[in-house]
């Protein structure tokens, strides 16, 4: 589970049933700097309701029978007209890819199940060279075919994956099939229950990237934790002569070093960085650097920020100076249309709106968002809070939901550790306090620590309330850098009126960061600011929140609930709500409500503040 699983490359011979499964190589980081071939565009898509395509009439899968063949995936044509075949993707209509499936047929706004996707090209693969299908993500469970044979499945719906088909490729035309099915579980992460709508499908690129056979698998290039004057990382070379020189420049930093990869293929980077520079990445000055790696077999070029995150007490610390961070939290969703953020235009919508509120922090909630995302957060200097989707209750005794959200936290990492833009890891959002679950997210804590020492662990935790002292009393807030949290003052707990008697007691010496507060304003409705609902009372509610919040010492930044309205099925009112969750700042039409301006100028006031 939430791991790329691969059938054997095929032989000639069928794929025997069940087929042995082999442990693939981590995806490939910086796929966009890879010889590639998108294959996005439109796929011909067929609805499965009951995976009619994937299991016989005794509920068997085609891919595990003798012959390996009979589902959709076969793409079969009659021979002739004595034939009947009950499928066909031609002539059947097609998605926008990528895209989710919910917002481009109405038919489909509700739908959770099986969609075969199907789409063809043309390669003419080389040889000594590697070939990969990758995905930036399919939600939920993907099984993936190529040329009729299984490549491999996968779960997780936000966190890409790859299956290598050297070897299996045609000279000419190819053709690619997908079964994804976003049937929710109460064993999946995320679990059945979430307070977003549940988009379906192939929601980011799909690429076929060429490697050479000795290749550059992953690296991390960063400033050393709290160290201003040294780089840090690793590389890490795959394939037979993996064992070899690589360097790496920073021809603008007048950086040049070679390290030697091992027998494992990999290498320890430490450069020492003269005097004066560099030029430190912040949102202020996003400063990124061409970086270059290449070894005898492989070259990759990188745009890479350089900077420091720290904590020291309750300080937080950016290149040595104290943060402020002022954020918001959004969800991967553009609400005008709406659907998953489809490429670059939508994203850039997003993180300008957060900047014409004056932020310099986002909190990718609740799960992780798109690398082209992360890199334009890189490109416009905002600083992330990126996450996981381990949300609310999940199934904390079972080992394969541990494997499963520990894959999915390593996969994001991978991704996007030489991101200078991402400062925070979030390892879950709202998970109930107890025996099975600290054990559940201690680990993770001491996953993400493992994988990248250079950015600071998070979580948003719930608070205990005593009357109308608010704490936080939660083992787990032991094991990450921050005191971060989720309230509702004044929406679900009491009212406007009387929120100001709650006051902030938070007893960790960490930096304090709010992770959500918020309440609902159906864009355009104007009333007193005592009325639930109406843009006033959001107003009032955030002007309260800012005068509790400054009462707590070491509030470094927050990310309220939300930046735009977002659709979730849990919330039907058929008046203000109407499957939208109205938090937002910014309306379903893109208008921004009173509370929006609040907020601006009270991140007005924080940045000359900190100055
Ligand atoms: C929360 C959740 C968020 C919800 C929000 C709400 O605490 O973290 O996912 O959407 O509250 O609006 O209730």
């Amino acid at each position: 589970p939430g791991q790329a699983m691969v059938v054997p490359a095929a032989d000639g011979h069928p794929v025997s049933a069940p087929a042995v499964m082999a442990k693939q190589p981590p995806t490939l980081h910086n796929i966009y700097g890879r010889t590639r071939l998108l294959l996005d565009g439109r796929w011909n898509y067929i609805v499965d309701p009951y995976e009619a395509g994937y299991y016989n009439y005794r509920h068997q899968p085609f891919d595990q029978s003798a012959t390996g063949s009979g589902g959709f995936y076969d793409d079969r044509k009659p021979k002739d007209k004595t034939e009947s075949v009950e499928y066909s993707f031609d002539g059947s209509p097609t998605l926008a890819i990528p895209g989710d499936w919910n917002s481009q047929n109405a038919k489909l706004e509700n739908y959770e199940g099986t969609v075969w996707m199907r789409q063809q090209f043309k390669a003419a693969p080389k040889d000594g060279k590697l070939y990969f299908l990758y995905f930036g993500a399919v939600n939920y469970e993907a099984h993936v075919y190529l040329n009729g044979k299984k490549v491999g499945s996968h779960k997780g719906g936000f966190t890409p994956f790859q299956f290598e088909v050297t070897g299996r490729l045609l000279n000419g035309q190819n053709t690619v099939i997908v079964k994804a099915d976003n049937s929710r579980h109460q064993d999946d992460i995320p679990t059945l229950n979430t307070d977003w709508w549940n988009y379906g499908g192939i929601t980011r690129n799909v690429l076929l990237a060429e490697t050479p056979d000795t290749y550059i698998a992953d690296y991390q290039i960063q400033l050393a934790k709290g160290d201003m004057g040294r780089i840090e990382g690793y590389v890490q070379m795959t394939g037979a002569q993996r064992s070899q020189d690589v360097t790496i420049t920073i021809p603008e930093a007048g950086v040049k070093a070679t390290v030697h990869t091992g027998a494992d293929g990999r290498a320890v980077v430490s450069i020492p960085l003269a005097k004066n520079k560099m030029r430190y990445w912040s949102p202020e000055d996003p400063k990124l650097y061409t970086v270059t790696i290449a070894a005898a077999t492989d070259k990759l070029n990188d745009r890479i920020g350089f900077r420091t995150i720290e904590t020291r007490g309750q300080d937080l610390l950016l290149n040595g100076k104290s943060v402020f961070l002022r954020g918001i939290s959004l969800h991967d969703e553009n609400p005008l249309i709406p659907g998953r953020l489809r490429g670059e235009g939508d994203m850039r919508m997003m993180l300008q709106w957060a900047k014409d509120m004056n932020c310099n922090y986002v909190r990718l909630a609740h799960y992780p968002h798109s690398e082209e995302m992360i890199k334009l957060a890189d490109e416009m200097g905002i600083l992330v809070w990126a996450e996981v989707p381990v949300y609310w209750t999940i199934s904390w005794e079972k080992p394969e939901v541990y494997a499963n959200a520990s894959q999915q936290l390593t996969d994001l990492v991978t991704r996007d550790r030489n991101r200078a833009s991402v400062i925070i890891w979030s390892i879950g959002n709202e998970t109930p306090v107890g025996e099975a679950r600290n054990v559940f997210m201690g680990k993770l804590a001491d996953t993400v620590r493992s994988l990248d020492r250079t950015r600071l662990v998070g979580a948003a935790l719930e608070v205990h309330r005593k009357g109308d002292e608010v704490t936080v009393e939660d083992p787990l807030a032991d094991k990450i850098d921050l005191a971060s949290f989720n309230e509702y003052a004044g929406w679900y707990w009491s009212n406007n009126k009387e929120m100001m008697k709650f006051s902030f007691k938070v007893n960790y010496n960490k930096p304090v960061i709010i992770t959500e507060f918020g309440a609902d304003a159906l864009g355009g409705l104007h009333a007193d600011d005592d009325t639930r609902w109406s843009e006033e009372y959001q107003d009032l509610l955030y002007k309260n929140q800012f005068k509790l919040l400054d009462a707590i010492p070491g509030l470094r930044g927050m990310t309220p609930w939300v930046l735009t309205d977002f659709r979730s099925p849990r919330r039907p009112h058929p008046y203000y709500q109407d499957f939208w969750n109205r938090k937002g700042l910014i309306s379903e039409t893109g208008k921004k409500k009173l509370a929006f301006y609040t907020m601006k100028a009270y991140y007005d006031q924080k940045q000359q503040q900190y100055k």
